[in-house]
């Protein structure tokens, strides 16, 4: 713990404050409650206390500390200053009337221990994933995930969202994309009876045992067949398998899914992996976590997101790329997908679309079950998975994807995965 020469300056001023206060008991740093070495100062004709605090210490009890810019672990100790959810939204004090009736806030009788006080400062007093804070979203305060960056010391684990290599490259449209930058990207395939196999879809690993998929390609396996995947591919039909191979142990389709008129429901899955040697993926330059949005978030309608598959090049060509490839795409409104010359009513709430602006790049036949990825805070988040579309590239149509804010909770249901907040 860090004591400046200031603070022990300050320490000399309150004990000599303290000599001079005759008081029968002099207050000490337990009686102002003060921590970080905080000391109590006493002013004895007013009746009160307040703490001294050493540098880069302040707030009431000495609780925040200026000095931490990252958060370690899940963030749980975390007492540092960022006051901004992900998508730089102002947090509300925790001290704040409108979040009296909430769990919690500085009203709490642990408040202190907590790190919860007068101010809004983003906090993670119930072990969610990361620090997080109450924002103001029409008449509803909602806790949101914050824009604080983990702490590089546990660079060994999986640091979602984080790409080794960034081209700016600019499936239909795009362009070849290395692995480096697209490192959550798996790879699926259907092993068939004789031994042969064939690609089937895309997905996103979320965590060191799950790749989120669409639940539509997980609808023709007959007996004996079984689904694996690769992480860490940048070519389809690779020689070298130097990328690690994974079996599925679980395959979890979405309940609810069902094909309407030309809209996949509720179009996601969950394959629970494990190497041959009965491992879950390790992080490396050619493999990492995807980002998991916060529940029922919006969507950054207009941001530049990415798109990634092994999927057809044209709308009438028969072969899928060789190399994986990758494109820019923007989330569009809901209003505007649902407009009738777009899809109509095809589209609900759990679909996400996004297009590119001139109808230029597009997820096409092949990219589904991968990941749409979108920027927030410095990271790639999931937001949405390849699910549907009319042609690809078409101008007014476009890509549709299962929007995962909104299948968090299902997500942590069945992967006991931290969250959703
Ligand atoms: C498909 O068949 C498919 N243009 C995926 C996405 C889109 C079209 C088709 C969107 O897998």
């Amino acid at each position: 713990m860090r004591v400046s020469l200031a603070s022990l300056l300050l320490w000399a001023l309150a004990s000599g404050c303290r000599a001079l206060s005759k008081q029968d008991h002099a207050p000490d740093s337990a009686d102002c409650g003060c921590l970080n070495h905080g000391v109590c100062i006493s002013y004895k004709y007013f009746k009160i206390h307040r703490c001294a605090c050493p540098r880069d210490f302040s707030g009431e009890h000495c609780e925040i500390d200026s000095s931490q810019k990252c958060y370690q672990d899940n963030g749980h100790s975390y007492r540092g200053m960022v006051d901004q959810d992900i998508w730089g939204k102002t947090c509300l004090k925790w001290n704040s009337a409108v979040l009296a009736s909430k769990d919690y806030n500085a009203y709490r009788p642990d408040a202190i221990q907590l790190g919860l006080g007068k101010h809004n400062y983003c906090r993670n007093p119930n072990n969610q994933r990361k620090p997080w804070c109450y924002v103001q979203v029409g008449r509803m305060q909602v806790m949101r995930e914050c824009k604080v960056p983990q702490c590089a010391s546990e660079q060994e684990e999986f640091q979602c969202g984080h790409k080794s290599m960034t081209p700016r490259f600019k499936i239909v449209g795009g362009n070849t994309a290395p692995i480096e930058s697209q490192p959550w990207f798996a790879a699926i395939y259907r092993r068939y009876r004789g031994g042969s196999t064939s690609f089937v879809c895309g997905g996103a690993l979320i965590s060191a045992c799950w790749v989120v998929s669409a639940a539509h390609c997980f609808t023709e396996l007959k007996k004996g067949e079984s689904y694996f995947l690769y992480l860490g591919q940048s070519k389809l039909k690779s020689e070298t398998h130097g990328e690690m191979q994974f079996e599925i142990e679980k395959l979890i389709s979405h309940e609810n899914f069902s094909q309407g008129k030309t809209a996949y429901h509720n179009d996601i899955a969950l394959l629970k992996i494990r190497s041959k040697t009965g491992k879950c993926a390790e992080p490396s330059r050619t493999v990492q976590t995807i980002c998991l949005p916060p529940a029922y978030d919006d969507i950054p309608f207009g941001s530049e997101c990415e798109i990634a598959g092994f999927g057809l090049e044209m709308h009438n060509d028969y072969l899928y790329s060789e190399y994986l490839k990758m494109a820019v795409v923007k989330p569009i409104s809901y209003k505007e997908c649902q407009q009738p010359q777009y899809y109509g009513s095809e589209i609900t709430s759990q679909m996400v679309c996004a297009a590119h602006p001139q109808w230029k790049s597009d997820a096409c036949q092949g990219d589904s079950g991968g990941p749409l990825v979108c920027p927030t805070d410095g990271r790639m988040t999931l937001v949405g998975v390849v699910s549907w579309g009319i042609g690809c590239a078409s101008m007014n149509k476009p890509g549709v994807y299962a929007r995962v804010s909104h299948f968090l909770p299902w997500i942590q249901a069945h992967t006991n995965l931290p969250g959703p907040i």
